[in-house]
């Protein structure tokens, strides 16, 4: 499987006859060429410079370096951030978020075209993506394009989206989570004629809303994964910024508001509602609007997902306050760090799935005016299953997890290492199945016959884990548990919970249920991942969840949105969804992989090759 190495060629001298890739003299040349390889073997490519028949409509620099940004009070944090500068365009292509870490907001119209000049002043390679925007493949940030430090890449694309909210954030390989946790990222709006037509809140009354979670050491430094349970279930915080805030709190009129709400933590899940009760409006997902509102109680909110929400607090009275919440829900954790997460995780007071605030809207002026929420939102272009290339035969998207391998499709991620699933014709419509597969990385997938290390290292010798074997119990006793418990076991088989006292019972049952027996490390293991594929948005055609997990689906199943175009959806532990997703325009690399930022860097990554 390595036409890549002719595909990177081709590639190659495509973009030079395009005048996309500029190089400085044959050196350069040489080193963009396959003779050198740069990390995971992944081409060293020399970075793209403008192009001078591209003529921008917009042009900023954004630079990523190192800062230090006054989050908690006393001890400033150091943190990694994007900074813009216009240099071309619209004055509000750019919006700085005033003392926070988070990058500026970003706004484009439909149409646009735009050059963006990365600048790398991090100690570290980095590379960013536009998580959301339609963009040929060398614009996507994939990591092959990782620049070195000092080094700078250049960007030029035209805005193909409707209007919508989309992220920017790095993606070099296997450092993805940790830039992204120490503040790289950022919100990039695109608008167009069809939502400017339908007069939403805007300005002052259309608020981006950031959700992240931290944890900080006494001296407000940041704190990022200590141990390899905290990379298998991805990391939490124990602490709720919003827009890089804590305890955020905004001042609305009694009035209609456009919240703008972007779920940008590495790992956690919310399941937002009002504290009172109230339902959520509905009027937008990851790709822009929906055909009509839609009301719901609550709605689940993943990493990478975004939720346009119109939030009506007419008629409430001067200083009252709606409180919006995570509300309590269950399963999307394995049970096993479910049940040990106070003793492996140095007690998070703030477990997943447990009930706590995000932000607060406090009312602090009484109006008498407010917009109307348009009946019909926008239109659009729906795909039948009819007219996919292969309706008999969705191609397949595998999970499968483990603590020493996050794979998809049965391996971990690998350059230049496509299968013939992977292969998608250019300016096809694909049904996609996403699933769980049991027993991935646990000895049912077959060794890679070329034994190259990669694959091998993460597939073999999964068979037996005796993880837990002789564990202590106790919740007093939380250092320490951590190392010894993920202990590749010898062929210990599945004495896992060997020796174990259940004790503390606070954590429902649902633990020794499924530690139980049979079900092996797949079940024990498996968690909800919601999953993110590069390119076109895709709409969700079906889900089906497992009858095993009843009692926890019907904690989240009303906060599901699939009337919308998406691009990162929440599989959950047992469910398969059908996706219908177009890959038109470009030709390349682009990713499919979790957006727990921690398993996209344990491996659960792979490359679609549209060609
Ligand atoms: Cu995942």
């Amino acid at each position: 499987m390595s036409n890549l190495k002719n595909y990177s060629r081709r590639r190659f001298l495509a973009q030079s006859g395009l005048g996309l890739v500029a190089f400085a003299g044959m050196p350069g040349f040489l080193h963009a060429m396959e003779g050198m390889q740069g990390l995971h073997g992944m081409p060293k490519l020399t970075p793209n410079k403008a192009s001078p028949n591209f003529k921008p409509d917009v042009e900023f620099n954004l630079s990523c370096e190192s800062s230090s940004v006054s989050i908690l009070p006393g001890q400033k944090t150091l943190v990694q951030k994007y900074s813009a500068k216009l240099i071309k365009g619209p004055e509000n292509t750019i919006t700085e978020i005033a003392d926070s870490y988070l990058g500026p907001l970003i706004n484009l119209q439909k149409g646009q075209k735009v050059r963006i000049n990365l600048y790398n002043k991090l100690a570290e390679p980095t590379v960013t993506h536009w998580h959301g925007l339609h963009v040929p493949a060398n614009m996507d940030g994939h990591p092959m394009y990782v620049i070195d430090p000092g080094q700078t890449l250049v960007y030029e694309f035209e805005v193909l989206n409707r209007a919508g909210m989309n992220i920017y954030h790095p993606h070099p390989h296997e450092a993805t989570a940790k830039q992204v946790y120490n503040g790289l990222a950022g919100a990039l709006f695109v608008h167009d004629d069809e939502e400017a037509a339908l007069g939403l809140p805007s300005g002052d009354y259309e608020i981006p809303i950031v959700i992240q979670d931290r944890l900080f050491d006494e001296q407000n430094q940041l704190i990022y994964a200590r141990n390899m349970h905290d990379r298998m279930t991805g990391f939490y915080g124990d602490r709720i910024l919003v827009n890089g805030r804590p305890n955020f709190q905004i001042d609305v009129d009694s009035r209609a508001y456009r919240l703008r709400v972007l779920n940008g933590s590495t790992a956690r899940i919310y399941k937002l509602g009002w504290d009172d009760g109230t339902p959520l409006t509905v009027i937008g997902v990851d790709g822009g609007l929906l055909e009509q509102p839609q009301v719901k109680p609550y709605v689940m909110l993943a990493p990478g997902e975004r939720l346009d929400l119109w939030a009506d607090f007419s008629g409430r009275n001067e200083g009252s306050q709606l409180v919006m919440r995570s509300l309590p829900f269950s399963g999307v954790l394995p049970k096993m760090a479910a049940r040990m997460g106070g003793m492996m995780m140095h007690a998070n007071t703030l477990p997943v799935g447990s009930d706590y605030p995000i932000f607060t809207a406090r009312v602090t002026k009484k109006v008498s005016d407010s917009p109307k929420l348009p009946a019909q939102l926008s239109k659009i272009n729906w795909h039948q299953i009819s007219a996919t290339a292969n309706p008999e035969k969705p191609l397949p998207i595998g999970i499968s997890e483990g603590p020493m391998a996050m794979l998809l499709n049965g391996r971990p991620y690998k350059f230049d290492d496509i299968q013939d699933i992977e292969r998608i014709k250019v300016n096809t419509i694909q049904l996609m199945e996403i699933s769980h597969a049991h027993g991935g990385g646990h000895g049912k997938e077959p060794a890679p016959a070329s034994g190259e290390h990669g694959a091998e290292k993460q597939n073999g010798g999964m068979g037996g884990m005796g993880m837990m074997g002789g564990m202590k119990h106790g919740d007093d006793d939380q250092k320490g548990g951590g190392q010894g418990m993920m202990g590749m076991g010898h062929k210990g088989g599945m004495g896992m919970m060997g020796g174990m006292k259940h004790g503390d019972g606070d954590q429902k049952g649902g633990g020794q249920g499924m530690m139980g027996m049979g079900g092996g490390m797949g079940m024990m293991m498996t968690m909800a991942h919601p999953i993110h594929l590069h390119g076109q948005q895709f709409q969700i055609v079906s889900r089906s969840a497992s009858a095993n997990n009843e009692a926890d689906y019907a904690t989240v199943r009303d906060g599901f949105i699939e009337n919308g175009l998406k691009d990162t959806v929440l599989v959950m532990p047992g469910e398969t969804v059908r996706i219908i997703k177009p890959f038109q325009d470009f030709k390349g690399l682009f990713m499919y992989h979790c957006h727990n930022l921690e398993h996209e860097d344990m491996g659960m990554m792979r490359d679609f090759l549209v060609e």
